[in-house]
């Protein structure tokens, strides 16, 4: 790994912070959104309602615990840390003149006490946090007009720290919003505050949505280059290989397709072009983009410095007509006979995330971040501690993968972040049992416990695996 390698892990305001109506933060679309489970899907709500429990209200209190939290991860020997800005702290509207400035120093705050610390701020400027006005009021990133408000916010976040905050992430993980696919609401809502099952005309909305945010992309990277030309800048992509179920061609070709989906908007913000394939493949099923001169030049000019990846798993492309795609159905995805799952049904496939780095390097030849990666596990308090060796191993398996593609297939990465280095809620269930974290959070499912914050035997580990650069992966 480098000397510089940035060592660390992300987090996401909405799942972490809390303080929801704190600090002239305005309502943002995760605030409507209820716990789930395993079983159940998370409830997206129109308004308030007080008999339910919405996570996002509470997180895990960092708005107020920040500076205790920062101060475990420096003891764990971070050298970065990935954080998102929410939006609506920021302007509580989306669409307000004037920014709120009591968010704008909280964040300077977060941001001072990283620097401190010698902590790198790697700041997402979207990770599933847009002010719920937007929605009601513009019907979101379907109008272009959001865009115009996504660069203000942009700008005022870019100037205010310009020089403390080098490393810029554009958008978390856009490419969850693909045309082609019928989605749960949660998937939908996360990304853009609007529920599939109520989209009028679904591909139409959400190829415009998808394209608007990888130009809303590309405008913010020229932005950023022109406030400091220091700046560096990144968008993160959710990132599993589909594998093909079996040799047949048929198949093989099928889990090529669906993989590719995924790619459309890396082209475009990585090629200085909007791919042509897709506005073909956009036009031959009756959907219009509005292309302009102007867009074209900003594909053409904001291309990334870098590309984050997030991964966890893969997954199998279900081979058409035959049973196995019913039963897949049945159970949300094909099991792999060759891995393991973990307790959510997630595929644990070290060797994917050498597969993914080395597709996104020779495809883009842009260096590579990882910007999560991590198990969700139910931890088990014993009286001597926090014995998550499960962890331990999923990490210590994946870090080797990285290190292979770096030392052995020759990409360049330049970091590895992994997420939720402090236990914080899950984004797909709300839950607090899918626990991630080094650092344990006292905080059951239904909102109960001190927030006290512990030490598990992994965050030991990663520190040591810090301290040595990667070299030392034992688990005593
Ligand atoms: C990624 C998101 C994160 C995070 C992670 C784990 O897709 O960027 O916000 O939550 O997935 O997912 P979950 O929290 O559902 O386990």
């Amino acid at each position: 790994m480098l000397d510089q390698f940035l060592w660390g892990g992300s987090i996401a305001a909405h799942q972490c912070e809390g303080g929801w109506q704190e600090g002239g933060k305005g309502p943002a679309i995760m605030d409507f959104v209820t716990k789930g489970s395993k079983e159940t899907a998370r409830t997206i709500t129109s308004e308030q309602l007080p008999e339910l429990s919405y996570p996002s209200h509470q997180g895990i209190d960092f708005f107020h615990r920040y500076q205790e939290d920062i101060a475990l991860f420096k003891e764990m020997g971070f050298t970065a840390l990935r954080l998102s800005v929410d939006w609506s702290r920021i302007y509580p509207n989306g669409d307000d003149e004037q920014p709120n400035q009591e968010g704008l120093d909280f964040y300077e705050a977060v941001i001072d006490a990283l620097l401190e610390n010698n902590i790198e701020p790697i700041v997402t400027l979207y990770h599933f946090e847009l002010p719920i006005h937007l929605v009601h009021q513009y019907g979101s990133w379907a109008n272009r007009r959001v865009i115009d408000f996504y660069l203000r916010y942009c700008e005022t976040v870019m100037k205010a720290w310009n020089g403390k905050v080098r490393y810029w992430v554009t958008f978390n993980e856009m490419n969850h919003i693909d045309p082609e696919n019928e989605h749960s609401d949660i998937f939908t809502y996360m990304i853009a505050g609007l529920k599939y099952s109520e989209l009028k005309n679904p591909k139409q909305q959400l190829a415009e949505i998808g394209y608007n945010m990888t130009l809303a992309s590309v405008k913010a990277v020229r932005l950023a280059h022109r406030i400091n030309a220091n700046n560096i800048v990144g968008c993160v992509f959710g990132l599993n290989p589909i594998y093909p179920y079996n040799c047949d061609p048929d198949n093989v070709l099928q889990a090529f397709l669906e993989n590719d989906r995924d790619y459309y908007q890396i082209d475009a913000v990585c090629q200085g072009a909007f791919p042509k394939y897709k506005l073909a493949e956009f036009k031959k099923i009756g959907l219009e983009i509005q292309v302009t001169e102007e867009d074209n030049e900003d594909f053409k000019h904001g291309t990334l410095d870098f590309i984050g990846l997030n991964y966890y798993f893969s997954s199998i492309a279900e081979p058409k007509n035959s049973d196995i795609s019913k039963e897949a159905s049945l159970f949300g995805g094909i099991q792999n006979p060759y891995l393991e799952q973990s307790k959510w049904g997630w595929a644990i496939d070290a060797k994917g995330i050498r597969y993914v780095m080395n597709y996104l390097y020779r495809r883009y030849g842009l260096p590579i971040m990882i910007t999560e990666n991590g198990l969700g596990s139910p931890d088990v308090i014993e009286e001597d501690g926090i014995h998550d060796s499960y962890r331990m191993t999923y990490l210590q398996k994946h870090i080797e993968q990285v290190r292979l593609a770096i030392e052995e297939d020759y990409v360049e990465c330049i970091g590895y972040l992994t997420w939720g280095p402090i236990d914080l809620v899950s984004a797909s269930t709300g839950e607090m049992s899918k626990r991630y974290g080094f650092i344990y959070v006292d905080l059951d499912d239904e909102g109960n416990g001190t927030l006290q914050r512990r030490k598990k035997d992994s965050f030991y580990w990663y520190k040591q695996v810090i301290a040595s650069n990667g070299k030392n992966l034992a688990i005593d």
